[in-house]
């Protein structure tokens, strides 16, 4: 997979240098293009945004630095291309995975009041949000979508810990615990240290089931949601 990232903020990108989605990336496991709107730009003073027309606050970015960048990244239109946006469908796992199989995506980051209609209108397949909460760019939701795709592309995460996964679906993970056995008075529950491992599966089962009834009800009748 290959997926390149339209930006004004490239610098922000640096937190996919880490951990499991940085060491994927040096492992050739997928590509990951960060570019610069900015260097698309054909105005003298490099500028990418402007007001809007009719008024009102904030700027626009301007369409001709994306759709430039746009067709010098993806010139044949062989990449699936996503603007990170308020408005889009919200993300779901299993947008995630439908994600994690194209060859290859493009990622249109907006910043200030959103993007030119007709960048969006020429240059983009799909819109995605992240949630309902205000945040002041698409750079983070990007980094949401590449983090999580990532982890459904060939050998990034080991294939027992999809597995694991696609069982406890709809479900919430059970309590973990590693050594020491006590820690400030609390221990670890009996049943982990005792390697019986079908007491163990049949304990975690439990608390699975407990935690979700608590705290996400939802996710028990049928499809999931937040109501
Ligand atoms: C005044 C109306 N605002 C829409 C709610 C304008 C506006 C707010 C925030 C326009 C752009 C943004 C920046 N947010 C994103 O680019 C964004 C986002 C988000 O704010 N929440 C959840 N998912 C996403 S994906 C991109």
């Amino acid at each position: 997979m290959k997926i390149t990232v339209l930006t004004l903020f490239p610098e922000m990108f640096a937190a996919l240098d880490e951990s499991i989605v940085g060491r994927a990336r040096k492992e050739g496991k997928f590509q990951l293009n960060i570019v610069d709107i900015r260097a698309y730009t054909e105005d003298k003073h490099s500028k990418c945004d402007d007001y809007p027309f009719g008024g009102g606050a904030g700027m626009v970015m301007m369409a001709q630095p994306i759709g430039s960048a746009v067709e010098a990244c993806d010139p044949e239109h062989r990449a699936r291309r996503v603007y990170l946006s308020p408005k889009g469908k919200p993300l779901t796992q299993e947008k995630v995975i439908s994600l994690s199989e194209e060859e290859e995506l493009v990622l249109l980051c907006g910043h200030y009041e959103g993007v030119d209609q007709r960048a969006i209108d020429l240059f983009i397949d799909e819109e995605i949000s992240i949630g309902d909460y205000v945040l002041t760019g698409g750079e983070l939701p990007a980094m949401v979508l590449v983090d999580c795709v990532s982890r459904y592309l060939d050998g990034v995460l080991s294939p027992e810990s999809l597995v694991q996964e696609s069982f406890s679906e709809n479900l919430l993970e059970y309590p973990q615990y590693t050594r020491p056995v006590e820690y400030r008075g609390l221990t670890v529950p009996e049943v982990l240290r005792s390697g019986n491992h079908a007491e163990i599966d049949k304990w975690r089962r439990e608390k699975s089931l407990e935690l979700t009834e608590k705290l996400r009800p939802d996710l028990l009748n049928g499809k999931g949601g937040n109501s």
